[in-house]
């Protein structure tokens, strides 16, 4: 059911101890600050590298944001609405968007993104901007407000929300009569970032299919990333081309094992691109990047991004789910998993499940860093190159190490090798790897080891301090 948009987008050393602290923050409970005042910025840089903003760096700490698809796709039971659709269609029996924001934050979720409208154009806001809206459907009497509700039901929970505003539009009149068109999508946007409080991600897929006229619509992305700028300055903007967060490339929850945060930005210079070299761009990021733009992978937990009773027993389980995010999060992205609410407008009880049981299991895998109480030398061997080593507390049994680079100074490390040690002193080549950034998690073959050895053999510029983690095997 799920449709590949690709077969239709036409067109001086940082102690340890303050890369330990920035992983302390990244871990505390209490950095959900909606509407608070931004992070100042990172001051250093490493030589003159691309850094993440603030707002860049929370987005990438939150590991972890729900997607949302509902729409009256929900309820004719299609995933790409033609913008015919009669808006009496949209009927949940029992939408509770807290429902949703509840059980996100209880599987470990930090944000959440809706499809405010999809491609069929129907706006689950009351808009000024055309009838095809909830305003013009029975749920709540035509008084909805879903985006209000979802919004609300996310800061109940300290959940960062995000919206998803389709460009493509098979409903609106104006779509293909380019200026007129877009105009309406910016009024749109402009009401949805300034009625709902602090938008913490926007999101824009490239889609461009025709509208009901039959015209092709040429979009002004320049126009629209500066009026997010301007209305929601601590947004950040997702798309193939960011301008903040680019899309990972494909759809199946899969990042690449080399990941660079970093990218040139004239390989995708606008969303709905095709080719080689803007897929390889999107999936690995590119080493002599000038710009920061870590990638999402969005992928669904169903086969389909709008909810069907006929996938019912075709959810993700919960192994499914922790492999994506050893995928995602274990390869320096943030994975946006979709969980499309049902007719009744809640998130089915298959879903539910298991997204409770992924968490559990996360948590089981990382209740315990083997290496917390060792001892870690850091020593740099060139000006591109280091060794780390590190004497466990006692001997354990590992089977997950975790790697994460000081990314507020950038992105060095280019390749890595990682060798433990056995308690009759010998070194073994465990793993061989590129990029670390953000987190690297590594499952390597479950061994008894009194130390580890991570050597950076190759790398952008001076590397910093890493942090390495170690967990027993699964
Ligand atoms: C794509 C859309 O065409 C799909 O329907 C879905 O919304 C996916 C997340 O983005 O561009």
């Amino acid at each position: 059911m799920s449709i590949d948009r690709r077969t239709f987008v036409a067109g001086g050393l940082l102690a340890a101890l303050s890369a330990r602290r920035l992983l302390a923050e990244a871990a505390a409970p209490g950095l959900v600050r909606a509407g608070g005042r931004p992070a100042p910025p990172a001051r250093a840089s490493l030589a003159g590298r691309p850094v993440p903003t603030p707002a860049q760096l929370r987005w990438q700490q939150d590991e972890l944001a729900m997607f949302i698809h509902f729409g009256v796709n929900t309820f004719t039971d299609r995933e790409w609405g033609d913008g015919r659709e009669s808006p009496a269609s949209f009927a949940p029996t029992a939408l509770d968007a807290r429902q949703w924001a509840r059980t996100a934050r209880a599987a470990g979720f930090r944000a959440m993104v809706l499809t405010a409208k999809h491609h069929d154009g129907f706006c689950l806001w009351p808009t000024a901007t055309t009838r095809h809206s909830v305003a013009s459907s029975p749920w709540r009497d035509g008084r909805g407000d879903l985006v209000r509700e979802f919004v609300d039901a996310c800061r109940a929970e300290g959940l960062r929300p995000g919206l998803y505003l389709s460009p493509w539009d098979q409903n609106h009149p104006t779509y293909g009569d380019t200026s007129a068109y877009n105009a309406v999508y910016q009024a749109q946007l402009t009401e949805l970032l300034t009625r709902y409080g602090p938008i913490h991600e926007v999101w824009f897929d490239g889609a461009n299919g025709e509208g009901p006229n039959g015209k092709r619509q040429v979009y002004d992305w320049p126009a629209t990333w500066g009026l997010v700028r301007r209305l929601q300055p601590e947004a950040v903007m997702f798309s193939d081309a960011g301008p903040d967060i680019r899309w990972i490339g494909n759809e199946r929850g899969v990042a690449g094992t080399t990941n660079w945060s970093t990218v040139r930005p004239d390989i995708v210079p606008v969303p709905g691109m095709t080719g080689d070299e803007v897929m390889r761009s999107l999936q690995d990021g590119d080493r002599d990047g000038t710009v920061w733009r870590p990638g999402e992978t969005d992928v669904s937990i169903r086969p389909g991004w709008f909810y069907h009773p006929a996938e019912d027993a075709r959810v993700r389980t919960a192994d499914d789910l922790v492999s994506l995010y050893f995928s995602s999060v274990g390869r320096n992205s943030k994975l946006l998993l979709n969980v499309p609410p049902d007719r009744r407008g809640l998130l089915h009880e298959r879903d539910v499940a298991s997204l409770l049981a992924m968490r559990a299991r996360l948590e089981a895998r990382f209740a315990r860093d083997l290496a917390a109480g060792g001892t870690m030398r850091w020593r740099t061997t060139g000006a591109t190159t280091a060794v780390l080593e590190l004497d466990l507390p006692r001997p354990a049994m590992v089977g997950i190490v975790d790697l994460r680079e000081p990314i507020a100074l950038g992105q060095a490390v280019a390749a890595h090798q990682l060798e433990g040690r056995t308690a009759d002193g010998r070194w073994q080549v465990v793993s061989r790897g590129t990029t670390i950034g953000y987190r690297r998690l590594l499952e390597v073959p479950p061994m008894r080891l009194v130390g580890l050895r991570v050597t950076i053999t190759d790398a952008v510029t001076r590397p910093e301090p890493l942090h390495v983690g170690c967990y027993a095997p699964a």
